[in-house]
């Protein structure tokens, strides 16, 4: 794997560099995690010579961006203070300040909606010059369009102060910010300029929408299909911002193909994402901390199901998929199927143990259901019965001890008071129900038309007590502030036992990544940029705990079996076995950290500055 990271203070000295992007202090997505892990790679290399640029949206950069105060902003030497000072002299609402975030690196951002007042002048230049319509009813397009225009203005301001020894790097990411670059060519603004696309927004609605997605690929009348799913605009933008940069890029392989079909040029270069990945000193930090999340998902099992019926959680794997509702993209449907098999074989086994698995994803919700919550209600107040109980007997017997002639142990069973006896029969009493476990923990807008309530139901995957896969369908993303898993989501992954991604379509897909990262096995597939560069970069990526189910060429019962092998193979596993895989898959997490995928985003930097 060739990833020897340059020494950093070598790398294009004169040179500075502008990443934008509109998750910059603003997460919506994906994007922001790429943006923002990968800063502390990239602060040593370009320390003051670095700026990352966003649109300003005060809510959302709250709480993680602090601004300049005017001192800083009057004293600022380099071209983008300058720059910034210039603009707001001119009476633009501008903001230089910090990033709050490991690293710290300087940003700008820019209000977009300062420019809504000329949007039809801007919206018709954009037309002409460039052939990009903009319907009236897109209020996403608008902003799109306004920061795109304060962007050029930003970079001519920002050329204007480089030196002439200096060379200017604009880094555009998705064809939100990449609207800038057809103009700022068209100006010739002096600077190089690089686009990445993140995915190719046409290939992820076909890929939803078309269960042949990759047969078809090269057949696509992208202007017909724009269309027809009403993204024309948008997908002429990113095709501008391909054809108008330097130096075009994206994050996989399978990305290449997409660019090549629906934007007609090859990318330059791939840009594999990265994490920040920080490794323990001491190995065994990372397995105590999985001990310790384990437990906190003990309790939130233990009140789901216990109250219907028991089983031992030592005996008990936790599996979990994440991410965004793509049902058939993100490979909700594949993992389903495979369950359903795990499950018809665990209980033809003769083993004994059980699945939980869960599903944390986002859709609309009403509430989360009262009955869950009571669950968890209820099982607080079997806790807190015992814990009395245990202080009163702790306190008799201690008291008993001291005073015994016989060193015999008392029936502990006398030392404790009616009143807690009662409460204990009274408390177990509405504890235990008949009914089943919910398979979903809230209220769904829409439950009729939910895909994988509707497969549950269709397989009969409902939490019986005999089923030996049980499911936990959390339709909101894990956060401390819930209710039933009051945690972090790194937490969670940390806690479970394996992460299943076996993505359709996924240009990169972080989530099995996340799990490598805290030594977490995860399965991903041959169709995810991930997956595709473990398979080609990571030897034996298997005894890595990465697991890639191949769907490339394969019908969906073809992977599915081999998916269900997989889950077979893992529960089959002793927990040693279990604590040795987690070990090696800590350990070739660094293969992944931004400190040695930087270094393709230094290549695609060198190209640029070759290119005029
Ligand atoms: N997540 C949470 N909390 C949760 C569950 C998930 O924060 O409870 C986060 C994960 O940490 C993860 C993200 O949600 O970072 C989901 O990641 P995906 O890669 O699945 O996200 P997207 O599909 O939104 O990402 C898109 C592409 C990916 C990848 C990514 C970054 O679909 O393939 O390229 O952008 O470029």
């Amino acid at each position: 794997m060739q990833t020897t990271a340059h020494a950093p203070e070598a790398l294009f000295p004169d040179s500075l560099l502008v990443e934008v992007a509109w998750e910059v202090c603003n997460q919506v997505g994906g994007i922001y995690t790429v943006i923002r892990s990968k800063v502390p790679a990239t602060m040593p290399v370009w320390g003051d010579r670095y700026c990352l640029l966003g649109p300003y949206f005060p809510n959302m950069a709250q709480g993680e961006f602090e601004p300049y105060d005017d001192l800083e902003i009057h004293t600022a030497a380099d071209p983008f203070g300058a720059a910034v000072r210039t603009m707001r002299a001119q009476g633009y609402d501008v903001q230089i300040g910090t990033w709050l975030v490991t690293g710290r690196p300087r940003v700008v951002l820019i209000n977009p909606f300062q420019a809504y007042g000329r949007l039809g002048q801007l919206k018709s230049d954009l037309w002409a010059r460039h052939g990009i319509p903009a319907p009236d009813n897109d209020d996403l397009l608008h902003q799109v369009i306004a920061f795109g225009h304060l962007t050029t203005v930003f970079f001519q301001h920002v050329a204007a102060q480089v030196k002439p020894e200096q060379r200017l790097l604009c880094h555009f990411h998705e064809w939100m910010t990449g609207v800038a670059i057809p103009e700022l060519r068209r100006l010739q603004v002096p600077a190089h300029f690089l686009f990445t696309t993140h995915a190719t927004l046409l290939g992820r609605y076909l890929a939803m929408n078309d269960p042949a997605f990759y047969d078809h690929l090269m057949w696509v009348n992208w202007e017909a299909e724009a269309k027809h799913f009403n993204i024309e605009s948008a997908v002429k933008m990113e095709r501008a911002a391909a054809h108008g940069s330097h130096v075009f890029t994206t994050v996989s392989e399978l990305t290449v193909r997409e660019c090549i079909y629906l934007l007609d040029r090859i990318p330059d270069a791939v840009l594999p994402n990265g994490l920040n990945i920080e490794r323990f000193v001491a190995l065994h930090e990372f397995q105590n901390l999985h001990q310790q999340y384990k437990a906190k998902i003990h309790e939130f099992v233990m009140a789901h199901f216990f109250q219907s019926y028991a089983f031992d959680l030592d005996k008990t794997l936790y599996f979990f998929t994440s991410g965004r509702y793509e049902y058939h993209n993100k490979g909700f449907d594949l993992t389903l199927e495979a369950l359903a098999r795990l499950n018809h074989r665990l209980q033809h086994s003769g083993l004994e143990g059980q699945v939980v698995m869960f599903f944390i994803t986002k859709r609309p919700y009403t509430s989360i259901n009262p009955q869950v919550l009571e669950r968890r209600a209820l099982l607080d107040e079997v806790h807190e019965t015992c814990q009395a109980i245990e202080r009163q007997v702790g306190e008799r017997l201690f008291y008993a001890a001291a005073a015994s002639q016989d060193h015999k142990l008392p029936d502990l069973s006398a030392m404790v008071d009616d009143y807690w006896k009662l409460r204990y029969r009274r408390t177990l009493q509405t504890w235990k129900t008949n009914t089943l476990p919910p398979v979903i923990t809230h209220n769904l807008v829409n439950d009729q038309d939910d895909d994988i309530l509707n497969f549950m139901r269709r397989a009969n995957l409902l939490n019986h007590k005999h089923d030996r896969v049980k499911m936990v369908y959390h339709p909101d993303f894990v956060s401390p502030a819930s209710p039933l898993l009051g945690m972090e989501y790194g937490q969670f992954v940390r806690g479970c036992h394996m992460g299943v991604f076996p993505s359709y379509y996924e240009p990169w897909g972080y989530t099995p990544l996340e799990c490598v990262a805290r030594g977490v096995p995860a399965i991903t597939s041959d169709l995810s940029g991930f997956g595709d560069y473990a398979l080609q970069n990571v030897p034996d990526p298997e005894s890595k705990g990465i697991f890639v189910v191949h769907r490339q060429e394969k019908s969906f019962d073809e992977s599915a079996e081999e998916l269900c092998n997989m889950l077979w193979d893992f529960v089959l596993l002793s927990r040693r076995e279990r604590i040795m895989q987690r070990n090696a898959v800590e350990s070739s997490a660094e293969l992944f950290d931004w400190k040695n995928l930087r270094v393709y985003y230094d290549r695609a930097y060198a190209l640029a500055l070759e290119r005029r």
